[in-house]
């Protein structure tokens, strides 16, 4: 029996793991994410842009077993918000997570059910430590893609259904060309 370890190759530019598949999620697949809906409609009537790719490996089946993917988003926006991923919660709620950055300029997202929100920054040599029971986004402030590594419990799972139903408390937007954290209830397009 021999130590069952392997290693992976990061494609930085392609956002791609060696051997891994790569699941890519276009402007028509983030329905509902954003806060401005009159903007993404007609920024899909022009075109429907590749948003972000996540290359995931699996581990094998079995307790204690981590997963590891790399996530590339890239840079632009609808409307005043950022673009960002469509964020969710692990179905198994206690398992956490640990992002590390790898290139780009951006932000993490939080929220926990209580509603409390706490935004991070994300970016080469910046580790964000996801706790569990805790919903995740990532969202590009930056002008190039934003490349990040995330590594979680291989029983995590995700579950998009909260977040699908009632978004992030906060929106993060461009004002005078800086990001701005405001509540969505107080967002005016
Ligand atoms: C998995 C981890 C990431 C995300 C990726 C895309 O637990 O948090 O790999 O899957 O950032 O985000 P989302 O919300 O579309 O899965
Ligand atoms: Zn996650």
């Amino acid at each position: 029996m021999s130590i069952p370890a392997f290693a992976s190759d990061i494609e930085l530019t392609a956002g791609v793991l060696s051997g891994a598949p790569l699941t890519r999620r276009y402007l028509s697949d983030l329905r509902g994410s954003f806060a401005d809906l009159a903007a993404y409609e007609r920024a899909l009537q022009t075109g429907n842009p590749l948003l972000y790719s996540v290359s995931a490996v699996d581990a094998p089946q079995g307790d204690g077993q981590l997963n590891y993917a790399v996530g590339t988003l890239l840079p632009g926006r609808v409307g005043p918000e950022y673009y960002l991923t469509k964020g969710h919660y692990h179905a198994r709620r206690e398992a956490a997570e640990v992002y590390i950055g790898l290139s780009g300029e951006g932000l993490m997202l939080l929220e926990n059910e209580p509603g409390e929100t706490r935004l991070l920054p994300l970016q080469s040599q910046k580790i964000v430590y996801v706790p569990g029971h805790t919903a995740h986004r990532t969202i590009n402030t930056g002008t190039a893609p934003l490349v990040y590594l995330g590594v979680y419990p291989a029983d995590a799972g995700h579950d998009y259904g909260a977040i699908a139903r009632n978004n992030f408390r906060h929106v993060v937007v461009e004002q005078n060309g800086k990001p701005v954290m405001i509540e969505r209830a107080a967002f005016k397009p």
